[in-house]
């Protein structure tokens, strides 16, 4: 089941910032190539990536809300994760995830929204201000990573769907599929994956849709084609490879809440106070690195989120 070539994942081991920077210069414009997913001419992708990971997207502008942190690897980024609909290890997913056809791909918008529908990919692309966004993320498994994203603010794309002044709360799922996700097989969560945010955290200016990793489309095993990233929540909170979101009056129970509700709250804030009931929160380890760090409040994002939670008690709505 091993598919990828050992020699394409030995040359992308380590990311060298100037191995970076020059392949940022071939960055020029034209999002149209992150929908085709197509090579740019005469600049062949340089690793073996399940689908259309690795080409190059182009057009990204760089953002005030990143990091000056430095990424961790490439490789670390795309053969460490988890995405249970491929297996429950943190290698399955790279591994096994070439079943995935992330394209062509459709979003269906529905619930308290005044443009429900099925949207082509293309469609929810299109005229989004495709952004380089370096964050933190932090696992609720105590490790972490820092990830240049490509993606666009989720808010944009709530605007024009218009949802009705009745929707307090925004969910989302993940492809069911089988056949594309054979972890889907198994009864390890409930299927699909569902994920949700309340209004506000799904309208905050840090909250993005993903579509893209280093300059290039996002690969399969990261969420492809699009993925939701929250930086300042726990990773399970990112949903991947989305093909609905439903604009809901009630809060919307999610994968996590179901399968264990006393350990994954809805909120899953990054908060170092607050135990999981198995293991500390306190320190993470940076994926890299061999000490561990301090885990920050709201992953160091206090400044700019600490208010959407104001009065709330954060140990009973973890
Ligand atoms: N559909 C789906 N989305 C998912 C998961 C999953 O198993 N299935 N895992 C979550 C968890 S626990 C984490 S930490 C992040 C990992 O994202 P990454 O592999 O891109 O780093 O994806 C989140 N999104
Ligand atoms: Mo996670």
């Amino acid at each position: 089941m091993i598919k990828k070539n050992s020699a394409n994942i030995q040359s992308s081991e380590i990311t060298d910032p100037q191995i970076y920077r020059e392949r940022r210069r071939f960055i020029r414009n034209a999002s149209a190539l992150l929908v085709a997913g197509m090579a740019a001419a005469g600049l062949p992708s340089r690793r073996a990536q399940a689908g259309y990971g690795g080409q190059p997207v182009t057009g990204i502008k760089p953002s005030p809300f990143s990091t000056g942190e430095t990424p961790t690897s490439y490789k670390d980024i795309t053969s460490y994760n988890n995405f249970y609909e491929f297996g429950t290890d943190k290698k399955s997913p790279a591994l096994l995830s070439d079943s995935l056809k992330p394209r062509p791909w459709s979003v269906t918008v529905e619930g308290e929204v005044s443009h429900p529908g099925n949207y082509a990919l293309e469609d929810i692309l299109k005229g989004q201000p495709m952004e380089e966004r370096i964050y933190r993320m932090r696992c609720v498994e105590g490790w972490s990573m820092v990830i240049p994203w490509v993606g666009f603010p989720l808010s944009g794309l709530i605007k024009r769907f218009e949802p009705t002044s009745r929707a307090k709360y925004v969910e989302f799922q993940t492809l069911f599929d089988p056949d594309q996700m054979p972890g889907q097989k198994r009864d390890v969560l409930e299927w699909p994956y569902i994920e949700g945010l309340r209004m506000d955290e799904a309208m905050h200016p840090l909250t993005i849709l993903a579509a893209g990793l280093y300059g290039e489309v996002l690969p399969n095993q990261n969420g492809a084609p699009l993925r939701l990233v929250v930086p300042w929540k726990y990773g399970f909170k990112g949903i991947k490879s989305i093909v609905k979101i439903r604009f809901l009056e009630r809060q919307p129970r999610s994968s996590w809440m179901r399968s264990a509700p006393h350990e994954y709250g809805f909120y899953a804030n990054v908060n170092p106070q607050v135990s999981h009931p198995r293991w500390s929160q306190r320190r993470e380890r940076r994926i890299g690195e061999f000490r561990k760090r301090k885990t920050l409040l709201f992953n160091g994002y206090a400044e700019q989120v600490a208010h959407l939670y104001q009065g709330m008690d954060l140990t009973k709505n973890f």
